[in-house]
């Protein structure tokens, strides 16, 4: 199959599936095409059956807002008339819905057979941004204009259903996956000694701290734990939130055991020397971080919220509590840090659990996805 993906290029986990799935189909034979205005962070150079358009937007005086959305239209109808492109599967259906939905309009006006359209539902677009009154409507007609419409999670199924009325039976849930070879604390090189000093547990947290991340409650939560267990906080990413962190770190007296990596690719070599993953999200549609955490053998404490309770098992392969909970956040961890033989089970449980989401079973049900939508 010919197929363009549209993702946001930057850190982040839609991104990070879009570029992971196109990388994959790659190798599995199809041709795709990388439609965005940056390459994709996670895509190497050269790949063979991978190429990429960058979508340009010309600057006017008279745009203080220039139309990206209707230069991604124009970059999509054109890569779908040169390349002959199957498919294009969009993820996040901000604007990205709406610009495939105006190039296969212009295919056909232009007696071209049109495009199918695959639009992956991620989390925001449909949980927060997507209901603004400014984006509603267009969100909710472009989503339905789509000729396949799938969700990261059940959860996100229920939410489309209920706040678009998008009926939930034309939704697939198709969950992220991870690639269990790299993420596998096995295969990565320990740098614990570098983090931490000898007898410190490491506690890790990885986003791009933004208030739905709520990262000043994993710092607290932190703050309760090192009250009790010697531990290090390692906090990977960035975002509007972390001068408020490190103005937590100081209120609680932990900021010497705070350390701040900032952006990093290689998340891999340091979730495998994790002892815990703190994910204390407003709302999560399903949570990736959380399964990689989990891949490398890390147990997750997260919030009973969106779709991680599909991902993460309370008292076995993780803890879950309410939100703004991180005096129980706190216990959790301080318990599964203290018993070993509890550490090491759910360890193991979490591992276990991370195995039913790898690349090849989750792709073939995208390539499965894929293969109905152009039948139909
Ligand atoms: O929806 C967002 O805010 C952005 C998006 C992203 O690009 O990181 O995150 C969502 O998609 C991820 C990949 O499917 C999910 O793992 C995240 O749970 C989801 N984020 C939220 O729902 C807050």
């Amino acid at each position: 199959m010919k197929i363009g993906i549209t993702c946001y290029p930057v850190f982040g986990g839609s991104g990070v599936v879009a570029t992971e799935l196109g990388l994959e189909l790659a190798r599995r034979g199809h041709e795709i095409h990388f439609i965005s205005y940056a390459l994709p962070f996670r895509l190497p150079y050269f790949v063979e059956n991978v190429f990429y358009h960058e979508v340009d937007v010309p600057s006017y005086p008279l745009f203080e807002y220039p139309p990206y959305s209707l230069a991604l239209a124009v970059a999509m109808f054109d890569t779908a008339q040169q390349r002959g492109l199957d498919l294009l599967h969009v993820h996040y259906a901000i604007p990205h819905a709406t610009s495939a939905w105006i190039a296969r309009e212009m295919l056909v006006e232009k007696g071209e057979p049109p495009v199918r359209i695959v639009t992956t539902l991620h989390g925001t677009d449909i949980t927060l941004v997507g209901q603004d009154p400014s984006f509603r409507p267009i969100t909710r007609t472009s989503i339905l204009r789509s000729d396949g419409i799938t969700s990261v999670s059940d959860y996100l199924r229920t939410e489309t259903d209920r706040v678009f009325g998008i009926d939930r039976d034309r939704i697939e849930v198709i969950p992220n996956f991870v690639d269990l070879d790299k993420y596998n604390r096995e295969k990565q090189p320990c740098h614990r000694g570098k983090l931490a000093a000898p007898g410190e547990k490491l506690v890790m947290h990885i986003s791009n701290f933004r208030p739905v991340k709520r990262l000043e409650d994993v710092v607290r939560a932190f703050a309760g734990i090192v009250r009790e267990v010697p531990a290090r906080l390692i906090l990977i990413g960035d975002g509007p939130d972390r001068g408020k962190a490190q103005h937590v770190a100081r209120l609680e007296g932990v900021r010497d055991n705070v350390l701040f990596l900032g952006k990093h690719e290689s998340v891999a070599e340091l979730l495998s020397c994790a002892d815990l993953f703190l994910l204390p999200s407003e709302t999560e549609a399903f949570g990736l971080v959380a399964l990689e955490a989990m891949a490398c053998g890390v147990p997750v404490i997260g919030t009973r919220v969106g779709g991680l309770p599909e991902l993460v098992t309370n008292g076995e392969n993780g803890w879950l509590v309410p939100v703004g909970d991180h005096v129980a956040m706190a216990a959790a961890g301080i318990r599964l840090l203290k018993d070993p033989e509890l550490w090491h089970a759910a360890s193991t449980s979490a591992r276990a659990a991370a195995m039913a989401y790898s690349t090849e079973a989750i792709v073939d049900r995208y390539e499965a996805h894929y293969r109905r939508v152009l039948e139909s």
